[in-house]
C-alpha cells in the first residue's frame, strides 16, 4: 500500500498502540482513534476502509471474549471521591463529563457512544471529585465489566432525559438491572440492608434542561425528587452548573478538615477528607497512626469554637481547623 505522506501524528500515535495492542480492547480503542484522526480524503479512502474492516473484527473479537472470560475492568480512583455517571443510552451522561471535567469523551447524538470507561477529575472548591462516564445500561445491554466498576463506586449519578420518549421506562431498565447483579441506586441507606447488596448513594440529575418541557420537568421531579437528591442542568447554557457541583458534594456526605501543627497556621491547601460522622480520633489516624495513639489532646477552631480544647471523640463539622497535640 503507498501511504500518504500526510498522516498526522495523531494518527501516527494511535497507530503505534495498535501495534503494541496485547488485547482485543487495546486494538479495537487504537483502531477507533486511527479511523477518527486519519485525514478523509480520497487517497486514504482505501486505508478508511480496511481501518472499518480491522476495527469490526476487533469489536467482535472484544465481544466475545468479554461474554466468554469477563475480562475486568478498574477504574483507578482519585481525589476525595469516585462517581459514576450512569443512565439510559443518549441520556447526556458524557456531556456531563464533559462539562465539568477536563476528560473530552465522544459525544454522539445516536445512541451506545460511549464503550468504555473514562474518568475525569471535577474540582469542587478546595477538593476534586472524580466522574466516571460508563456505557449506557437497558434490558438488553449491560457490559460485563460494569457491575464491579459501578459497586466499586462511591456514589452514582443517574442522568435522565427529559427529553426522551422512553423516560422513565429506560431509567427504571437501568436501576432494575443493576439491581439484578445487586447494585441497589438508592437515595438514602437502609437501616438493615442484605449483606449480598452494595447500595449506592445516588443522585438523580435531569439533563438537557434546556430543551426540556415544564409539564415533563414536573412529572420527573415528582417521580424521582422524593426518592433522590435530584438537579437539573443543561450543558448548553450552564443553567444548574453550580447547584450540580453542591449536590455532588452533599451527595458524598463526607467532610473536608485542615489539620494545623502547633504554633503555625492550618495549611488551607489540601484539606484532610472523611466520612460525616468522624471524629478528632479518625483525623489523627489519618494524619500519623503514631499520632493517633499517643494523642493526648486538640484544639478546634469552626462553629461556635475559637480554638478550644476538645475531646478524641468530638465529632468533625466540614471546614473546622484542628490542632492534633501527641
Ligand atoms: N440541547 C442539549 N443537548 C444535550 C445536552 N446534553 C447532551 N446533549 C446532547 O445529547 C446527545 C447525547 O449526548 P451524550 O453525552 O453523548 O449522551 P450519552 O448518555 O453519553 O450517550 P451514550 O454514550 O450513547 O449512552 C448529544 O447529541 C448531546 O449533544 C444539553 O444539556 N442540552
Ligand atoms: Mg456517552
Amino acid at each position: 500500500m503507498v501511504v500518504p505522506a500526510n498522516l498526522t501524528p495523531q494518527y501516527r500515535a494511535a497507530e503505534s498502540r495498535y501495534k503494541a495492542a496485547r488485547s482485543a480492547a487495546e486494538r479495537r480503542a487504537a483502531l477507533e482513534e486511527m479511523l477518527a484522526t486519519i485525514p478523509k480524503h480520497k487517497g486514504t479512502e482505501k486505508m478508511q476502509a480496511d481501518l472499518k474492516r480491522r476495527l469490526a473484527r476487533a469489536r467482535q473479537e472484544e465481544e466475545t471474549r468479554s461474554a466468554r472470560h469477563g475480562y475486568t475492568v478498574k477504574v483507578e480512583p482519585e481525589g476525595a471521591a469516585q462517581v459514576v455517571i450512569l443512565g439510559p443510552p443518549n441520556a447526556g451522561k458524557s456531556s456531563l463529563l464533559a462539562a465539568f471535567t477536563r476528560a473530552e469523551p465522544a459525544v454522539g447524538e445516536y445512541p451506545f457512544t460511549t464503550t468504555r470507561p473514562q474518568p475525569g477529575m471535577m474540582p469542587y472548591e478546595d477538593v476534586q471529585v472524580q466522574l466516571v462516564d460508563l456505557p449506557p445500561i437497558t434490558r438488553e445491554h449491560l457490559d460485563s465489566w460494569m457491575p464491579n466498576v459501578v459497586a466499586a463506586a462511591d456514589a452514582a449519578i443517574l442522568a435522565i432525559d427529559p427529553t426522551s420518549s422512553e423516560v422513565p421506562d429506560d431509567v427504571e431498565a437501568v436501576r432494575e438491572r443493576l439491581a439484578g447483579v445487586r447494585v441497589q441506586l438508592v437515595g438514602a441507606l437502609p437501616e438493615d440492608g442484605d449483606p449480598r447488596d452494595t447500595y449506592l448513594p445516588t443522585l438523580a440529575v435531569i439533563t438537557k434542561l434546556d430543551r426540556a418541557r415544564r409539564e415533563d420537568l414536573e412529572v420527573l421531579g415528582e417521580l424521582y425528587g422524593g426518592e433522590f437528591p435530584l438537579v437539573s442542568v443543561s450543558v448548553a447554557t450552564r443553567a444548574g452548573f453550580e447547584a450540580f457541583k453542591v449536590a455532588v458534594w452533599r451527595r458524598l456526605q463526607l467532610l473536608r478538615v485542615y489539620a494545623k501543627p502547633p504554633g503555625k497556621p492550618a495549611d488551607r491547601t489540601a484539606p484532610f477528607v472523611l466520612p460525616e460522622g468522624s471524629t478528632v480520633l479518625d483525623l489523627a489516624e489519618l494524619v500519623h497512626r503514631e499520632l493517633a495513639e499517643k494523642l493526648a489532646f486538640a484544639r478546634l477552631w469552626g462553629g461556635k469554637l475559637d480554638g478550644q480544647r476538645v475531646s478524641r471523640d468530638f465529632e468533625l463539622r466540614d471546614r473546622d481547623v484542628v490542632e492534633l497535640h501527641g
